[in-house]
């Protein structure tokens, strides 16, 4: 039986993947690095230290882990200040129309995303009466692909990872869904999210009558 869903936010409620672009590859510009939105895609999902180290090997290039980290928060001023101009017109089309909807029926729901900035991007939305439980880059230490993130926010719900339905946009998201023994929902490409147990091209797909409809067993 589904009581919960958790979201991830970058790549489902928002589209924070063209901030980020921006961020990275201002500071790969200064730093001479290649950088591409090809690259860009296989961020999502990643922490900002995991990212910085896909760059450095997409350069064949080295650094030590103190001027990395240097670098990557350099990168993140950049993120953090461009999210000043998020407002609450900045949901990814029917995001917002299902975390109404998922109110309305009373789900419990929970964000389970990879980003130390996310409380800013749901104040920046005005998203925050839709989750119970905020699931961010603070709340765990392992990653995505790990399923620690999602784990952490049925725990929060009291809810069994069986009982919850994530969505994510990232290949990383639906592997670290699986590895936990959650349902799945991708939202993009085949070639990213196909191992996913639905998938949708876009979140304006994904009603709530579309996901009780493919999973018609489990409400
Ligand atoms: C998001 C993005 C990733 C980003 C990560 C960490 O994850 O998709 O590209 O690297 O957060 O972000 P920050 O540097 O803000 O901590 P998610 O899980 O919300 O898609
Ligand atoms: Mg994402």
């Amino acid at each position: 039986m589904i009581k919960g869903f958790i979201f991830d936010l970058d790549g489902v409620i928002t589209d924070t993947a063209e901030l980020h672009y921006k961020a990275w590859k201002n500071l790969a510009d200064e730093m001479g690095w290649d950088f591409d939105y090809e690259i860009n895609d296989k961020l999502r999902g990643i922490s900002r230290m995991d990212s910085i180290k896909v760059i450095l090997d997409h350069n064949q290039a080295s650094l030590d882990e103190e001027t990395l980290a240097e670098l990557a928060t350099k990168k993140n001023d950049i993120y953090v200040s461009s999210l000043d101009e998020m407002t609450s017109e900045d949901y990814l089309p029917g995001a917002k129309e299902l975390l109404t909807h998922l109110r309305t029926e009373g789900f419990n729901v929970a964000l389970g995303s990879a980003s130390k900035n996310a409380i800013k991007v749901l104040q920046q939305l005005n998203a925050n009466m839709y989750f119970d439980v905020i699931g961010d880059g603070n709340s765990v230490s392992k990653s995505k692909p790990e399923p620690d993130i999602f784990l952490y926010g049925s725990e929060k719900m009291k809810l069994q990872p069986d009982e919850c339905i994530v969505f994510e946009d990232a290949e990383s998201g639906i592997d670290a869904a699986k590895a936990g023994g959650f349902y799945s929902v991708g939202i993009g490409p085949k070639e990213r999210v196909g191992h996913a147990d639905l998938r949708f091209d876009s979140m304006a797909e994904a009603t709530l009558f579309e996901i009780k409809s493919h999973f018609k067993d489990l409400f």
